[in-house]
């Protein structure tokens, strides 16, 4: 009755443990736009990879958003990947092409590539794919590769493992947290992981130019009678509000709460003339299938892609494809 409960397991697949055997020099890649999951699993893979005698390299296309800049040895990550790495990792990426610039097919594409992933749209472009879309994030993969592996979690690790269960989960609050993802968030607590200190530095903590740029884009509210509230981000916007990261800081996650809304839409203007969609939807709407359809992916509740044309070509087609997405889960 007193014996505490070990985490509940999810399986890695035998070849996995095999294909980590197979090379000295690794890169590490996560997906564009990092956030505290992917720069969380990266960094804690790359660690405990590092533990175990392999050189191993973070990599992303883009800076590591403010959210978890505090996180220690992000000043690691490079932009490009070393020309004589013997494989690469990619983590929490659902498609190869969300690697972004880093990853070149001609250079790499003959290397062993290993997909650890935990979206459920994972297209399996890796040579080796675990895809585990029970997991809450990649962290979570890493944390149950380590235990599979026996590898030991030191504190530093398990800070970077428990930052991106929480991010992605945006701190135990979404609607797949369960009994395991809570003994696992335990378990890294007791190895040493500060959880008081990851909340207040991720989820206390905002530049105030976001501030500045949630008050340009709330005016550009708008409701749909079918349940959808979106907003706009303009690059006007982000210039006035002194405000250079694309991320939206949790926009969309906050105008999705307004009560009796399903789905949540913040449309991002991007410096190179295309339109992000970050989409948020109520638990039972799965607005990944959409995402997904527009050439992004995600998660049901979570999920986003990026679109050529301007917001006034983007906005009509997206809320389009939600509302026929919404008529059918209605007649489902
Ligand atoms: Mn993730």
């Amino acid at each position: 009755m007193n014996t505490p409960h070990p985490p509940e397991a999810l399986p890695v697949p035998p070849e996995l443990g095999d294909a980590l055997e197979g090379f000295e020099t690794v890169a590490v890649i996560t997906h564009v736009a990092p956030d505290g999951d992917a720069i969380g699993s990266t960094l804690g893979l790359v660690h405990l990879l590092r533990e175990q005698g392999k050189q191993a390299i973070p990599i992303c296309q883009d800076p590591v958003p403010y959210q978890v800049n505090w996180l220690p040895h992000v000043d690691e990550f490079q932009r490009t990947i070393p020309p004589d790495v013997d494989a690469i990792i990619s983590i929490d990426l659902s498609d190869i092409d969300r690697m972004g610039s880093p990853y070149d097919p001609e250079q790499f594409g003959h290397l062993p590539l290993i997909n650890i992933d935990h979206h459920a749209t994972n297209t399996l472009f890796g040579t080796v794919n675990w895809v585990e879309p029970r997991a809450v994030a990649a962290c979570e993969m890493v944390y149950h590769l380590a235990r599979a592996q026996n590898w030991p979690l030191t504190p530093r690790v398990a800070t970077y493992i428990l930052t991106g269960l929480l991010t992605d989960t945006r701190g135990l609050r979404t609607a797949n947290v369960n009994a395991r993802v809570m003994h696992v968030a335990t378990h890294l607590v007791e190895l040493g992981a500060p959880i008081g200190e990851i909340t207040e530095l991720t989820f206390n903590r905002k530049p105030l130019s976001l501030i500045k740029l949630w008050a340009l884009a709330l005016p550009h509210l708008h409701i749909e009678k079918e349940g959808i509230i979106w907003t706009i981000i303009t690059e006007a916007m982000r210039e006035e509000a002194g405000h250079r990261e694309e991320n939206d800081g949790g926009l969309v996650s906050f105008i999705t709460a307004a009560e009796g809304m399903l789905v949540g839409i913040v449309f991002t203007e991007k410096p190179d003339g295309r339109v992000n969609v970050s989409f948020r939807s109520r638990p039972g709407v799965d607005v990944s299938r959409v995402a997904f359809a527009l050439g992004g992916g995600g998660h049901p509740q979570a999920s986003g892609a990026t679109l050529n044309g301007s917001l006034d070509d983007v906005i009509p087609r997206v809320l389009a494809q939600v509302k026929e997405m919404l008529q059918h889960a209605g007649e489902a």
